[in-house]
């Protein structure tokens, strides 16, 4: 099997996939989920940002790698913004600290959460656009060493508590 015809498979898969996740959301408003080959891209979502701050960050319940080969997220690119780093927040004391990483690195048969307000990876979006609003969406395309790239929709909402955020 050569390279295309695992794009193109993975592709179909993809595709197949949405559509589940599609009906299986249809129900609940709370959550979504998107797959790419193997991985399982749970929940993306982006915290409100206030005027005049130009920079905004996107998480994720978790992304699972449900496959035998690891994987890491390359990178990614949206319209709403000029630039996104992949960042990684450590807890240093009381004080979140966080920095541009190269790649995060998703095990094979492990889950990688990056979840708001918690120590670990998140998407770090320069040069807003515009304000990320509640109850917005917007497209994200994730940058997948393995899976390749895949576009996810990105929920804006508020932290269902208020966990402290990240400083820069
Ligand atoms: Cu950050």
């Amino acid at each position: 099997m050569n390279a295309h015809d695992t794009a193109d498979r993975s592709r179909l898969t993809r595709r197949r996939f949405g559509l589940l996740l599609a009906a299986a959301c249809a129900g609940s408003a709370r959550a979504h989920g998107t797959r790419a080959g193997e991985l399982a891209i749970d929940h993306p979502y982006a915290t409100p940002t206030p005027a005049g701050l130009a920079t905004g960050a996107v998480y994720f319940r978790k992304i699972e790698n449900r496959g035998r080969q690891a994987d890491r997220l390359l990178g990614a690119s949206t319209p709403r913004a000029e630039r996104v780093e992949v960042h990684l927040s450590t807890m240093d004391g009381n004080v979140m600290r966080m920095r541009a990483i190269e790649a995060l690195e998703l095990p094979a048969g492990a889950s990688v959460r990056l979840r708001h307000g918690e120590a670990g990876a998140h998407l770090m979006l320069f040069g807003l656009s515009a304000p990320l609003r509640d109850g917005e969406r917007f497209p994200l395309t994730l940058r997948f060493e393995h899976a390749g790239t895949v576009e996810v929709t990105v929920w804006v909402q508020r932290p269902r508590k208020s966990a402290g955020g990240h400083e820069h």
